[in-house]
């Protein structure tokens, strides 16, 4: 029987932008080389079985999209600074294998620290290098690996090599290094090219799934739509104009000779964590209770209001809290520059379960401290989830039909007990109190035993307390 020729399992089976898009439509323009190589890693990640453990870093630039395309774990990093990204993937996931995919312009411009060094230190990632020899994504300006006389929108009378320097070879930088185990340059223009392409990116991916480090593929790509040509004419420049000046060659492989090298466990060990927290699992606060462990209604949290009121705070007693009782905790911050005033609001994930992703994106429950953050989330929480919302500020209620929303003026509660910044404390024991998912004594315990301010601990009590009453007179009757 024949080959069967059908669609790489490591692609998506749709390709859906924006609700609405028709599901198989490629973003690319016709003739780009991007969709070109974007099969052959597809191919070559079936080929090798790779899929299920791979980890895909999109640059920035016309392949953004990646993440859409490639059904595997997908990263998107800021502009140049994919390798990077994938550094940390690598070290994170030592059983993974990682792609970095970039553009010229994201690699050899912006990015050229972060490749040289990644290369460098020979991290376990292939590197996908598409020289298309323009930036596709922002209009046709020049890149550092524009040909002499080319014209694009930042050259417009074609560069000059006084003034503009000349194109830049990575792949023979890239060479030049020790760490690198595999380098080579090919091109997707006819099938005879696109054929030894193939070819060196399934060995790259094969050298990253022996473990050996470092491969760096450079392939030269047509962009008809930042060149100005037809697709056609766009090949013909590549195959005359381009490739001569990027000469095609297999510049290393070590393939054959290079070990495997020594698999990595992660970059710091989790005792060593635990010794420079101080959190020595045998000093754990409260005793483990297998059943509450197992029976524990996940929660995903979402804290927001302004700086200066005790947000973060309030999502590290929680997170602290699950901790301290065996649970899995995650805690994201994220806020402005200022300390003060500026908005804040932090992401809590309480779980018996491993945790896929700090992020919480559709919270079960939303602690609004402030009415910017009750009207900003208030629409992301889940259906049939709580808002907890400090009517001390919130002037302007916030309606839901499908959400509790519970009314507490945690400000005034605090400020009632003498310490109007343990407003983060009665936001704190609203939740817990009217919950019920974690016992309020335990909150206690913790501030009693880790809370650093001593002299504020009794306060904080007392606005615990506080909290408990009002939850319980006005929604526990
Ligand atoms: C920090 C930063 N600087 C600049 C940009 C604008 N920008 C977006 S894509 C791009 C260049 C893309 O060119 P290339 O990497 O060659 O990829 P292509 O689009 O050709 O595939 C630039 C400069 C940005 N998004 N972020
Ligand atoms: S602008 Fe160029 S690189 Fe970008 S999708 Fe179009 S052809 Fe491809």
């Amino acid at each position: 029987m024949g080959n069967i020729i059908s669609k790489p399992k490591s692609f998506c089976d749709d390709f859906v932008r924006k609700p609405g898009n028709y599901p198989k439509v490629t973003h690319y323009c016709p003739g780009c080389g991007h969709g070109r190589v974007h099969k052959l890693i597809a191919e070559a990640l079936d080929d090798h079985e790779m899929k299920d453990n791979t980890m895909f870093v999109s640059p920035v630039g016309c392949s953004v999209f990646g993440y859409y395309y490639f059904d595997v774990g997908n990263f998107q990093a800021a502009h140049g600074r994919a390798p990077a990204v994938a550094t940390a993937a690598a070290r994170s996931n030592p059983h993974g294998y990682t792609i970095s995919y970039q553009g010229d312009g994201d690699l050899a411009a912006i990015g050229t620290a972060e490749i040289i060094h990644a290369a460098n230190r020979g991290e376990d990632m292939t590197v996908i290098f598409v020289n298309n020899t323009i930036y596709g994504m922002t209009g046709g300006q020049m890149a550092p690996t524009t040909l002499e006389g080319q014209k694009t929108t930042t050259s417009p009378y074609g560069r000059d090599l006084q003034e503009m320097g000349n194109p830049i070879r990575m792949a023979e930088i890239i060479a030049q290094l020790d760490a690198p185990v595999f380098v080579e340059r090919v091109a997707v223009s006819d099938s005879k090219h696109i054929r030894k392409a193939r070819t060196a990116i399934r060995k790259a991916l094969k050298s990253q799934k022996d473990r050996q480090g470092f491969s760096f593929v450079e392939i030269l790509a047509t962009c008809p739509i930042g060149w100005k040509m037809t697709p056609v004419d766009a090949i013909k420049r590549l195959e005359e104009e381009v490739i001569p000046y990027f000469p095609l060659a297999n510049f290393k492989d070590d393939t054959d000779d290079r070990p495997a090298k020594l698999q990595k466990t992660g970059i710091v060990k989790a005792e060593d964590i635990i010794r420079v927290l101080g959190v020595d699992k045998d000093e754990r606060i409260f005793p483990l209770d297998e059943n509450f462990i197992n029976n524990f209604p996940n929660q995903n949290i979402k804290v927001a209001g302004f700086g200066g009121q005790g947000v973060l705070m309030a999502g590290t007693t929680l997170g602290s809290l699950g901790m301290e009782l065996g649970l899995k905790t995650t805690w994201l911050p994220s806020y402005g520059p200022e300390m003060r005033g500026g908005t804040a609001n932090c992401n809590v994930c309480i779980s018996k379960d491993e945790i896929g992703s700090p992020i919480v994106e559709s919270p079960d429950v939303l602690i609004a401290m402030n009415e910017p953050s009750m009207h900003n989330f208030g629409p992301e929480v889940k259906k049939g989830g709580l808002i907890i919302a400090n009517s001390s500020v919130i002037q302007n209620a916030y309606k839901r039909d499908d959400v509790t929303i519970i009314n507490v003026p945690m400000t005034e509660i605090a400020d009632e007990c003498g310490v109007k910044a343990a407003a983060n404390m009665a936001a704190v024991t609203a939740y817990m109190s009217y919950t019920g998912v974690i016992d309020l004594e335990t909150l206690k315990t913790l501030i009693k035993t880790n809370f650093k301010k001593k002299n504020l601990i009794d306060k904080n009590i007392e606005v615990i307390e506080a909290a408990e009453k009002y939850i319980v007179e006005n929604y526990k009757k």
